[in-house]
């Protein structure tokens, strides 16, 4: 396999490998991996570092000494292996007692401890290094339109995120929050649904300097929209501060995939994306690639190392097709019969007037005219798609 041209910094959840695979329908198939266990693993896969949820790492209810034995244990293979821990969240969705939501719980009391269980998380990530605190509201939503007042739930909402934020600026640690837009699952409709919700969100925030958004492959699919074009918006808002890469088949249960493994040449441009960058320069995603996965529940614990070892090694072999694919002269070429170039350059002349723009002795049959011209000309789309599928099959 040909090797990066830079080292791509790769992270797993805990949760991905150590996903025992019970379904709803379904018992587990694997037995529980040890978290120490899968640092050692992941990194003789080549992978940098690991995230996870408080849950993930300490058992919920364990004892203040146990807690500290386990993460101490769990430090220790981080020194062992090199391995960092760039991200944490938070389990706010598991417990019965989140069944109505965590930040956005009808039940006050509720919503008091969830705010807790996320703060207590801060504080650990913080230990660890994490420069990312993703909040994922899997809870937070509803079954019913009548069964939630949306207005009270998003100003509940924003209260907790702006005091998470407020807290982690007060402690002044080097730590920003992504939230995690989902559509739908485990709730029937979840807040933040999509990447454009969340932004939207985000601008309401009293904190939102440092809250941007941690959009999934696999929960823009759900939603019908189209991943990269989502983190494109979020890069160039300013607000791409964590991603997590799978694969899935368009709108239907999460399938939490290998990346790749759904849509693959949507992959290609997400890979392309994050790796080359837009055509005409911008904001860059420098960050983690970060695999939130699923091994199937048909996979034996080889089939699940295989699985970690797939979404790198695709993500891997995307990067360098991706590479030729701008390097090709005739992509170039593809690129400027369809007008990409043109795109960068303002619509208006410096200092030109909309009193200029308008100037004319029949502006009516001026802009048909025009229009009929500029109707007739050829983009070329077609052409420049066929030689990225020609470059990610490899037969360029
Ligand atoms: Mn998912």
């Amino acid at each position: 396999m040909p090797a990066p041209s830079h080292p791509v910094p790769f992270t797993f959840g805990l949760w991905t490998v150590g996903w025992s695979a019970q379904d709803p329908f379904g018992d587990a198939t694997r037995d529980p991996v040890d978290p120490v266990e899968s640092v050692h693993r992941l990194a003789g896969l080549g992978a940098s570092g690991v995230t996870f949820h408080d849950d993930d790492l300490v058992p919920f209810g364990a004892s203040a000494a146990d807690r500290d034995a386990v993460i101490s244990r769990f430090r220790q293979a981080l020194d062992e292996t090199g391995m960092g821990v760039p991200m944490v969240t938070t389990n706010t969705f598991t417990h019965p007692v989140f069944k109505d939501g965590a930040l956005t719980s009808n039940d006050r009391q509720v919503r008091r401890l969830a705010l807790r269980k996320v703060l207590r998380q801060v504080e650990l990530g913080a230990e660890l290094g994490a420069r990312t605190l993703v909040m994922w509201g899997g809870r937070e939503g509803t079954e019913y339109d009548g069964a939630k007042d949306h207005h009270a739930a998003l100003a509940r909402y924003v209260e907790g995120v702006d005091c998470v934020a407020a807290h982690i600026k007060e402690q002044g640690y080097d730590m920003r929050i992504a939230l995690e837009p989902k559509p739908n699952e485990p709730r029937a409709d979840i807040l933040l649904p999509t990447v454009g919700h969340a932004l939207a969100f985000i601008a309401m925030l009293e904190h939102g300097d440092i809250v941007g958004v941690n959009p999934e492959v696999g929960h823009e699919q759900m939603a019908g929209l189209n991943f990269t074009a989502g983190i494109a918006q979020a890069l160039w808002a300013g607000k791409l501060f964590h991603l997590d890469l799978n694969g899935q088949h368009g709108p239907r249960f999460d399938q939490d995939l290998v990346f790749g493994h759904g849509d693959l040449i949507s992959a290609f441009f997400t890979v392309d994306l994050l790796e080359n960058g837009f055509p005409g320069g911008g904001p860059r995603y420098d960050g983690p690639r970060h695999f939130d996965y699923k091994p199937p529940r048909t996979e034996d614990m080889d089939g699940v190392w295989a699985s970690a070892a797939a979404n790198m090694e695709t993500y891997t072999l995307l990067a360098e097709r991706a590479r030729a694919f701008r390097a090709d002269p005739a992509t170039a070429q593809a690129m400027s019969d369809s007008g990409i170039g043109e795109l960068a350059q303002p619509t208006l002349d410096e200092g030109e007037t909309v009193a200029s723009l308008l100037d004319s002795e029949d502006l009516g049959r001026e802009i048909s005219e025009q229009a009929d011209r500029l109707a007739t000309r050829g983009y070329g789309h077609v052409q420049l798609q066929q030689l990225a599928l020609r470059h990610l099959l490899g037969a360029a």
